[in-house]
């Protein structure tokens, strides 16, 4: 650098997600909350369609017609039958991949996709009261053994518990009213924003008969092979493949988790070490375990992080958690956004970041929302997240220059 010159400073990439045109957050809204960029997919094609380039072109106009980028997919899901090494398996990976080489045409080249069985995200409570009446998402330990025990009678389900986790789901099933039951089953299996699959009671438990004989190695091997065929159009494309952590990251319903923990993520990485095959670091996700050291993960995997997802969890002993102020909670926000920041300038790059959900509160909690997505709890999340950052900069990187 010459005398006088001043140093490149790299900034995380604000984005917001948006779910298309029904979102009720509006592109202009997003652009108002100071973002440049979106994260969105084509929710309207069915898990395992190929995304053609026209419908591709059409969604990326709309974003771009609004003043804004279409920095990241999230997600381009994973059929079922790819995790199982189900029926035709071989022809959905060969459909993935032609949707990452349309992708790519389009120049869309982050994508973000998940490897947790059945479900996507998982919740018990959508609209949890907080002392000042907002409201937050919650995972209650009780209410999902009251759903899988009581509700749902999963042949063998009892076991995955322990004894007093049982007595606290009964307890749970007991003082709930119809209504609170189904609202339950609701939460857990109809689909969060975001989620591909809905399901009954019935389809539920048929799609979780599907893991039988599947345990953590099994589907471990079944990820990596994924990945290993997709690998050659990946790099020959110059796309970026993000895994999503599981949310929660252990076992629900007896099913396997192979995106949990740095162990996990280091077999992964090691199996297929193209740099290609990323990480979504989510700090919500990963959060929720007590014994991911968060800024630790991000300086061991900062080669593989292209795309970050900020939020907070509060966990109790019992194993429940309810989503946080971003700033707040069990997630050291202020030591994650410093090494995020220190790894942006070594790498040279900016990373797409998102304020992941945010509280229903003020206007929003009398407007129907997307759970998790409405506008100002996430505007809340996104201007600390990005004053932290700011602050971090200047007293780091800026202060003397
Ligand atoms: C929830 C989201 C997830 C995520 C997928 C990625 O709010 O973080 O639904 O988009 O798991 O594949």
């Amino acid at each position: 650098m010459s005398i006088g010159e001043k140093p490149v400073i790299y900034k995380m990439i604000q984005t917001m997600r948006w779910f298309g045109a029904n979102d009720p957050v509006s592109l202009p809204d997003i652009l108002q909350a100071g973002c440049s960029g979106i994260v969105s997919a084509l929710h309207h094609i069915p898990n395992g369609v190929v995304w053609k380039v026209e419908e591709i072109k059409k969604h990326k106009k709309l974003i771009e017609d609004a003043g804004l980028k279409w920095d990241v997919v999230e997600s381009l899901p994973v059929h079922e039958a790819i995790k199982t090494q189900g029926e035709n398996f071989e022809r959905y990976i060969d459909h993935y991949k032609e949707s990452l080489k349309n992708l790519a045409a389009c120049d869309v080249t982050t994508v973000t996709y998940n490897f947790m069985p059945v479900l996507d995200w998982t919740r018990t409570n959508l609209a949890f009261e907080l002392p000042n009446g907002a409201k937050a998402l919650k995972f209650e330990k009780a209410a999902v053994c009251a759903f899988d025990v009581f509700i749902l009678k999963r042949p063998n389900a009892v076991n995955a518990y322990t004894k007093e986790e049982v007595v606290k789901g009964k307890l749970w099933f007991d003082q709930a009213d119809e209504e609170q039951k189904a609202l339950l089953q609701r939460n857990i299996i109809a689909g969060l924003p975001g989620s591909e699959e809905s399901f009954t009671l019935e389809q539920f438990q048929l799609a979780l008969d599907q893991y039988k004989g599947i345990d953590e190695e099994k589907l471990s091997d079944h990820l990596i092979h994924f990945l290993s065929e997709i690998m050659p159009v990946v790099d020959l494309c110059g796309i970026k493949m993000v895994v999503h952590p599981d949310d929660p990251p252990y076992a629900i319903f007896g099913l396997p988790r192979v995106v949990s923990t740095a162990l996990q993520l280091r077999k992964l990485f090691s199996a297929v070490p193209s740099l290609n095959n990323g990480l979504c670091f989510c700090t919500g996700s990963l959060g929720v375990r007590e014994d991911n050291d968060l800024p630790g993960m991000i300086r061991e995997f900062a080669t593989r992080i292209n795309f970050i997802h900020l939020r907070s969890t509060k966990r109790n002993a019992e194993g429940d958690f309810y989503e946080d102020n971003h700033l707040e909670g069990d997630v050291n926000m202020y030591q994650v956004m410093k090494e995020i920041v220190n790894q942006q300038q070594q790498r040279q790059i900016s990373i797409p970041v998102r304020p992941d959900h945010g509280h229903q509160m003020l206007d929003d909690l009398r407007k129907k929302t997307n759970p998790g997505y409405s506008a100002i709890g996430r505007l809340k999340g996104l201007a600390e997240l990005r004053g932290l950052e700011f602050g971090i900069l200047n007293e780091y990187l800026l202060k003397d220059k």
